[in-house]
């Protein structure tokens, strides 16, 4: 062989070398676009690697589905709507396709195929890292945006640490962590949504993927965020608004909203692992009453069971469980229990055997049943990914119902086992299309709470509360979620205000966490300052592990038994305004626990460490949680003018003030035109209130509009229209209050409106309707007063507002007041 012809030949050796190493590259990148099709709202591409298929569901909504094969059909658990006619532009050339709606404009480049999401007047919402875009590694999809300039993050559900997650790193798989640190992850829960914030632009990418997941918002490197998971389709819904709340809309109408809850259920719960026999639940109850601390709920604990078997009763501690739920219920306490889905492998108990029968527990590829432990020992699980596997839970659950239980609280669900270590080829029947554990570990939580709630609202034929600790995107739908066992820790409570709200940007309105820790003993103040902050949120439930010291409200002393029903009190003064903030949440996922970033996305103080922790309590409260041992805060005021709760006193916003802290009252201010209605005392939600529903208007200089809700608390005819709802206005510019014709079929219980104005300086007279009404000029407490806080046994006076009242009757006609 000649030199040139060996040249050649080793010419093309090298050249073969260089392309199967390029094939074999272990990053595989999705290449360039070599084919697009524009049908109606939907582009199909094929990339030198990929497939990709780009749907608009509306202006502001575009789902991006890419994959290394071609595309699966589609199938969510999640997602509950489909894509909306929506008016579309399209045109494309050589280089790139552009997809225009009325909200955006999203722009494809072919060479590589790459996204980038604009406003109209073409701003970077949010673009692929051209370098990197989508990639898989092995069957790990990843995308990787481009990090915009001071970019922040907010969101993904339940996670720990700070409420702007740029520079740190998460995974998605659900996971039970007794006792989680205050940076710990992942823990319970996967909600893989998240809000990205740059120069006066925010946007939302839920990423629906049920594989573990992880998203990297500039975790060890300063060039990109990602999120992927390791198999699956890149799956994700791109969200962009000018404002937060219409995001967290967006997000809340593509996974559905919550329920109403039963107005009990928005009581004070106590709770503890565990309350047994039933005389100790009956003490609990009846000290509750005694002691005149409001309450709602009592619940059971896993030892009410009998070997920790489920469905049974523990024939001993409990003999008459029926009787038990009656004789609570006539003391105005509702039942809820814990259920887990292991159940027991022991020949003879009825679950076990005709769960085997019905073949509804998951499974080897082998076929035989899976068998981990957990409390009762061995077991095997439901497949809630089946419709049998549903139906069988809903046939077990009735035996609940059937005696009196009105709550269902699903533990261990995401599924823990000792070990922790459920193994990879356990099978799942996903609706006839099996799947193995690695894509179902994440929605088995869910699609227990799904069967739980199911099986109790066919059961009770009322609303039931349902309470999971694991979840996906969607569990809103049927569950109230809680953050499962925190620490009785300083830090922890506040982690908790950050996880509640994180949980509620992220679609889960009705959320809480064990108030006063659930592992270890909380101090002294530290208790007490719990529980006003519970009292601020939507679940508020007592509970601590076993072994731990007594936590009910008179177990901390007297001064700190006094502080805490002050603020169960107002707790329960506050339904009318609370039971409406939930209302506003079933209807547009608006939170009811809202971090200051919903409102003041662009404010750089919200995301301050010093301030994170602060919170609106539904649109009118600003709470500012801090350690109980502190003896003065930081309070940022955000925009706006905001009155003291306890003394109406006003402080202008965009300020920080410190502010002297004490352990008898938890900072609480009212933002300026807020409208709060109350109710009289109660001692529980099966009490009525008296007939006049307090309406607190506080002065301000913009118009504000609260949507009042009301229904019967407990059925489903809210579902039927028998609801009543009345937006009610407050317009500063022309000094009036309007109350618009009822909407809805049912009547309210009040017969009477009393409007209690603060901040009002002269207000001899009003016009309600045309006619005058006398206006009285009155002190207003919200607090009681704290009679042996003092070590000298001087009781400590309640501060006061001074107020204007007027009454006048409530019809389900327009109301207009002149003031
Ligand atoms: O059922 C006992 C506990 C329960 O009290 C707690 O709230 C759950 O998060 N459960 C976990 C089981 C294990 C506790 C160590």
């Amino acid at each position: 062989m000649d030199t040139k012809a060996l040249l050649s030949r080793t010419g093309w050796l090298f050249m073969l070398c260089c392309l199967s190493a390029r094939a074999q590259t272990p990053v595989k990148q999705i290449g360039n676009i070599n084919k697009v099709t524009i049908s109606g709202q939907q582009i199909n591409i094929s990339a030198e690697n990929a497939f990709a298929e780009i749907i608009v569901y509306s202006p502001a909504v575009i789902r991006v589905k890419i994959n290394q094969h071609p595309l699966t059909p589609d199938f969510s658990y999640a997602v509950v709507s489909t894509p909306a006619p929506t008016k579309i532009q399209t045109n494309q050339n050589s280089s790139e396709i552009n997809i225009i709606t009325d909200s955006l404009q999203l722009r494809i480049t072919k060479k590589p195929f790459s996204l980038h999401f604009l406003t109209l007047s073409g701003e970077v919402i949010n673009e692929d890292e051209t370098g990197l875009t989508t990639s898989w590694v092995g069957n790990e999809v990843t995308t990787y945006k481009k990090m915009q300039d001071g970019e922040r993050f907010i969101g993904l559900g339940e996670k720990t640490g700070n409420l702007d997650r740029k520079g740190e790193g998460y995974t998605n798989w659900n996971s039970d962590k007794f006792g989680y640190t205050a940076n710990q992850d992942p823990i319970y829960a996967t909600i893989p949504f998240y809000i990205g914030i740059h120069h006066q632009i925010n946007y939302g990418i839920f990423f629906d993927n049920t594989f573990q997941s992880d998203f990297n918002f500039g975790a060890s490197n300063n060039r990109f965020s990602s999120f992927g998971a390791k198999g699956g389709e890149m799956n994700y819904y791109f969200i962009y608004h000018h404002r937060m709340t219409d995001i967290i809309a967006s997000y809340a109408q593509l996974t559905g909203y919550m329920p109403m809850p039963p107005m009990w259920s928005l009581g004070y719960q106590q709770n503890r692992y565990s309350y047994y026999p039933d005389t100790e639940v009956l003490r609990i109850a009846q000290t509750l009453r005694e002691k005149k601390i409001p309450a709602d709920g009592i619940t059971l604990d896993i030892h009410y069971m009998d070997a920790y078997k489920l469905f049974t009763w523990n024939k001993e501690r409990f003999p008459d469980p029926k009787q038990l739920s009656s004789q609570l219920d006539h003391m105005g306490f509702k039942l809820t229990v814990i259920v887990d889905p292991g159940i027991k492998v022991e020949n003879g108990y009825a679950a076990y055997e005709n769960g085997k029968k019905e073949d509804i527990f998951i499974k080897y590829s082998d076929g035989q049943n899976y068998t981990g432990q957990v409390w009762p020992g061995w077991c095997h699980f439901p497949d809630f990914t089946s419709a049998r596997g549903r139906e069988w839970w809903k046939a077990q659950l009735q035996s609940y119902l059937r005696i009196g239980v009105r709550g269902i609280w699903n533990d261990m669900n995401e599924i823990a086992t000792w070990g922790q270590k459920m193994p990879s080829n356990v099978l799942f029947n996903y609706e006839e299309h099996p799947i193995t554990h690695l894509q179902a570990h994440n929605i088995y939580g869910l699609q227990m709470a799904r069967a739980s709630y199911e099986g109790a609202r066919d059961g009770l034929q009322k609303r039931p509360f349902l309470l999971t600790r694991a979840a996906y995107a969607g569990s809103q739908r049927y569950s109230a979620i809680w953050t499962g066992d925190n620490r009785a820790e300083e830090d922890h409570m506040l982690l908790g205000v950050r996880l509640l709200n994180s949980l509620g940007i992220s679609g889960m309105p009705f959320a809480g966490m064990d108030i006063g820790g659930f592992t270890g003993n909380p101090t002294v103040s530290l208790y007490a300052r719990w529980m006003q902050i519970g009292a601020f949120i939507p679940y508020f439930r007592n509970h601590t592990g076993i072994n731990t010291k007594s936590s009910e409200p008179w177990a901390y002393g007297e001064e700190v038994l006094e502080i805490t029903r002050n603020y169960i009190n107002l707790r329960y003064r506050l339904l009318p305004y609370l039971y409406s903030s939930m209302y506003e949440a079933t209807h547009t996922g608006m939170p009811v626990m809202r971090t200051l970033a919903i409102t003041n996305t662009f404010d750089p103080n919200v995301y301050d460490t010093r301030y994170q922790n602060q919170y609106q309590f539904g649109q009118a409260f600003m709470v500012a949680p801090f350690e109980s041992t502190k003896e003065f805060g930081p309070i940022y005021f955000p925009e706006g003018k905001w009155y003291n709760l306890y003394n109406d006193s006003i402080t202008s916003g965009k300020q920080e003030v410190i502010t002297p802290l004490s352990l008898k009252s938890l900072p609480v201010y009212v933002k300026a035109g807020s409208i709060i209605p109350m109710q009289s005392q109660l001692q529980s939600t099966a009490e009525k209130p008296t007939d006049t529903l307090s309406l607190h208007i506080y002065k301000g200089d913009t118009p504000n509009t609260f949507m009042y809700y009301e229904d019967d608390g407990e059925t489903f005819n809210n579902e039927k229209g028998i609801f009543y709802q009345r937006i009610i206005t407050y317009s500063p510019a022309n000094k009036k209050i309007t109350l618009e014709k009822v909407n809805g079929a049912y009547v309210s219980h009040f017969r009477v409106i009393r409007l209690m104005l603060h901040g009002f300086e002269q207000l001899p007279g009003i016009m309600v309707n045309g006619a005058p009404v006398t206006v009285q000029t009155k002190t207003y407490s919200f607090l009681a007063p704290i009679s042996r806080f003092d070590p000298q046994g001087f009781s400590i006076p309640a501060e006061q507002c001074l107020i204007h009242e007027a009454t006048f009757e409530n019809t389900n006609q327009a109301v207009n007041v002149d003031l």
